[in-house]
């Protein structure tokens, strides 16, 4: 019964094969619907149409398929492999929507199927040029899908099987790659060619139920004109052309009874790629046509293929320290945001391309490296000190520093920070003991601690970070491993800080490595309340004071050396790793970032136009309060103005945005400790407040500050005045009555 019954299944099953090649066959080797089966998809993120060429042909689109639980892999030994589906079509039909290559997902690939140009569009090499422009775009934008670039396999039937197989023997070959992405290799790292045609020129010669020598072929068609009339069109077109030692492993599988791309034509390819010593596989399916297989077997095969060549491989590619050995031009890496190696310069230019530097007497160059360093100069900071710059804002930051505390180091109060800052400044601001707003700031802090004296100097890393939801007004602090850090001994010491990705999720993160080794990851934080607010702010900051020595109970503070070295700094949107190997040419000087803030409307908004003003030449316009003083600026008239303020209302009318700017020069006859700036709030119902301190009795000052600084509540801790219309504005200080303030040049820019 059941032998009887198997017997049945096995005709039917032949019968409805030999019905799918007769299907085949009608559209001219069109459709490979027997081997582009369905495969359900479950638990996967479908991105489809990704312009491969951004503005491209139609057909220059692509689908990704991610497994869901892909993103977050910061180090790309977690990042998955990848596998391209090429699909076949005579390159005159087929559509990159039937993907039989999905069924990767499951086994922990992501999967791209790609649509090229077809012969009617343009003859070849359109269709190999499209094919390496989509490995090309996928290899630059792999990283934010968390996948690998160095794991790239290609999988194509009949037409998609020629179009891998030259994917495969022209890794080497620069003239197809045209077009955008160029400096990102087009190279594959395994090829599966299902039933692929080779040399047009020898295919006609074996039984065919196509005339493969007519000008109509598909060949012919591909190639323009009649193939044996274009040989050295046809061998252009022809992967073996190409094979050479340094090409990818093949796997090759072809039907012995197909009658649309004669066996013959692997067997040619098989034959060059055997010859020159390529890692390749051809199997051979007895008795089946063009496709169809329908073999568990032929699905093993590929299986364990690219297990073997994708999956099992680790990785060369280990972080973007890899591609730079050395870090020799690790700064023109578009993933790079800043680096510094203090080759280049004096302490004084250094200060001036960071754009900030504090107790510049207590910086200097050294000659002390760490092993691996490709350069001769670090830089020193003693007691106190440190340098500060900006990159452009970005939603997650990875930044990597070599430091060595002095062997006689103490206990440090405050070190290395990373900042989000809503509105930057070229000076690092304050902060301890507040707060910040969640649409304002917040920064995280590498650290060493000794864990109230648990710990010798310097004591161990941990962060130290503040954010709107943090439960402590002087900030949160995380411990990861537990490692003593070694006085006299260089660290590599790396940070990354990922911005939550909308205002209602907690999937921010930071985590830090020693050496490349992961220490401490905290998950599930809120960071920001809105996503105008960006990381964008690097703090090399070595801050002393003898607290840390009472709370960790340090016997001999007064031995300490409170010294320490830094070298090798890049930031970037990717994991960066421990300097790898040596340059090329023995040391090397990278070129030094300069401060985003430097580049006017990199960081900032560029300025717009002044849309209200007044320097009191001609009386005192609507200003209230005060009277006109013949002391301004430069001899100019100014307006004095006593503790119950100026004031000026419903003169002006402006929305408040990023860029909106108030400035005005102010000069206290008297000592003010402190001034109060007033915004009556129309969203609000309150008065916002922005206060200013540092003033000198008798100095003009120039203030100048974005609107949106302005917050409901003493504290400085409400709401922004964004999206509010500014139309009034109070100035007022604590005083005594006969106390006096100048004010001129007050303007505000949209
Ligand atoms: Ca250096």
């Amino acid at each position: 019964m059941c032998t009887l019954n198997r017997s049945v299944y096995h005709r039917f099953k032949k019968l409805a094969f030999f019905l799918a090649v007769i299907c085949i066959l009608t559209t001219n080797y069109g459709q490979i619907k027997a081997s582009e089966k369905k495969v359900k998809i479950t638990d996967a993120r479908i991105l489809r149409d990704l312009e491969y060429i951004p503005g491209g042909h139609e057909r220059n689109r692509l689908d990704l398929y991610l497994p869901k639980q892909t993103g977050g892999q910061e180090k790309t030994s977690d990042k998955l492999p990848l596998i391209i589906w090429v699909h076949g079509g005579a390159w005159q039909a087929g559509s990159k929507k039937n993907c039989p290559a999905i069924r990767f997902l499951r086994k922990g690939y992501a999967v791209a199927s790609i649509n090229y140009r077809l012969s009617r569009h343009a003859i070849f090499p359109a269709q190999i040029e499209d094919c390496k422009a989509a490995v090309r775009w996928l290899r630059a934008n792999l990283n934010r899908y968390g996948l690998d670039p160095n794991r790239i396999g290609v999988w194509g039937s009949s037409a998609g099987g020629h179009l891998v197989a030259l994917l495969g023997t022209t890794g080497d070959v620069k003239e197809f790659d045209k077009g955008q992405n160029i400096n990102v290799s087009s190279r594959v790292q395994a090829v599966c060619d299902y039933f692929g045609p080779t040399d047009f020129t020898q295919i006609g010669k074996f039984p065919s139920s196509i005339r493969h020598d007519a000008p109509d072929s598909p060949e012919s068609k591909l190639i323009g004109g009649p193939v044996q009339q274009n040989k050295e069109a046809c061998q252009r077109a022809n992967p073996i052309t190409y094979v050479t030692k340094d090409d990818p492993p093949f796997l090759i599988v072809h039907g012995d009874k197909d009658n649309t791309v004669p066996h013959n034509q692997s067997q040619l390819l098989y034959e060059a790629l055997k010859k020159v010593g390529v890692q390749v596989k051809f199997h051979t399916v007895k008795g089946a046509g063009h496709g169809g297989f329908n073999s568990p077997e032929v699905d093993r095969m590929v299986d364990d293929f690219f297990d073997k060549q994708l999956k099992s491989k680790k990785s060369t590619y280990r972080d973007l320290a890899s591609l730079y050995p050395g870090d020799e031009g690790i700064e023109r890496d578009p993933r790079v945001l800043f680096v510094d190696d203090f080759e280049t310069g004096t302490v004084e230019e250094i200060g001036a391309r960071w754009g900030n530097i504090s107790k510049k007497e207590n910086i200097k160059l050294s000659d002390d490296i760490h092993s691996g360093s490709p350069g001769n100069r670090s830089i020193h900071i003693s007691k106190n000190g440190h340098l500060f710059t900006h990159t452009k804002g970005v939603d997650t930051m990875y930044a990597r520093f070599y430091v060595k505390f002095h062997e006689k180091t103490g206990y440090v109060h405050h070190f290395v920070h990373l900042v989000a800052d809503r509105t930057p400044a070229p000076w690092p601001k304050g902060g301890a003991g507040e707060t910040p707003p969640g649409d304002a700031k917040f920064s995280t802090g590498i650290e060493p601690t000794g864990k109230w004296g648990e710990f010798p100097p310097p004591g161990i890393w941990n962060f130290y970070t503040y954010w709107y939801e943090m439960k402590t007004k002087w900030g949160s602090v995380f411990i990861g491993k537990e490692e003593q850090i070694q006085p006299g001994r260089w660290y590599c010491v790396e940070v990354m800080l990922k911005a939550n990705s909308s205002p209602d999720k907690a999937d921010g993160e930071q985590v830090f490595w020693v050496d490349g080794e992961l220490y401490g990851r905290f998950t599930g934080f809120r960071w920001r309340t809105t996503d105008k607010l960006k990381i964008n702010s690097f703090w090399l900051l070595f801050y002393n004071t003898d607290q840390p020595a009472r709370h960790n109970k340090d016997p001999h503070p007064e031995s300490r050396v409170m010294e320490v070295w830094f070298d090798d700094i890049v930031i970037a949107t990717e994991y960066i790793g421990p300097v790898y190997g040596r340059p090329k040419g023995g040391k090397k000087k990278a070129t030094p970032s300069k401060s985003a803030l430097l580049t006017p409307g990199l960081l900032l908004p560029k300025p717009g136009e002044v849309v209200f003003s007044q320097s009191f030449e001609d009386g005192p316009g609507n200003f209230k309060g005060g009277s006109i003083s013949n002391d301004g600026v430069d001899g100019s008239k100014a307006y004095e103005f006593g503790p119950k303020g100026v004031w000026i209302w419903d003169t002006y009318s402006i929305s408040v945005k990023d860029s909106t700017m108030i400035r005005f020069k102010l000069k206290p006859l008297c000592d003010v400790p402190e001034l109060t700036v007033m915004i009556w709030s129309k969203k609000h119902k309150d008065n916002c407040r922005y206060r200013i301190g540092g003033f000198k009795k008798g100095q003009w000052r120039d203030i100048e500050f974005r609107a949106i600084e302005a917050r409901v509540g003493w504290d400085m801790k409400g709401p922004s005045l964004e999206a509010d219309i500014l139309d009034n504005i109070k100035l007022i200080f604590e005083g005594k009555k006969t106390d006096k303030i100048l004010l001129d040049d007050f303007q505000i820019q949209q």
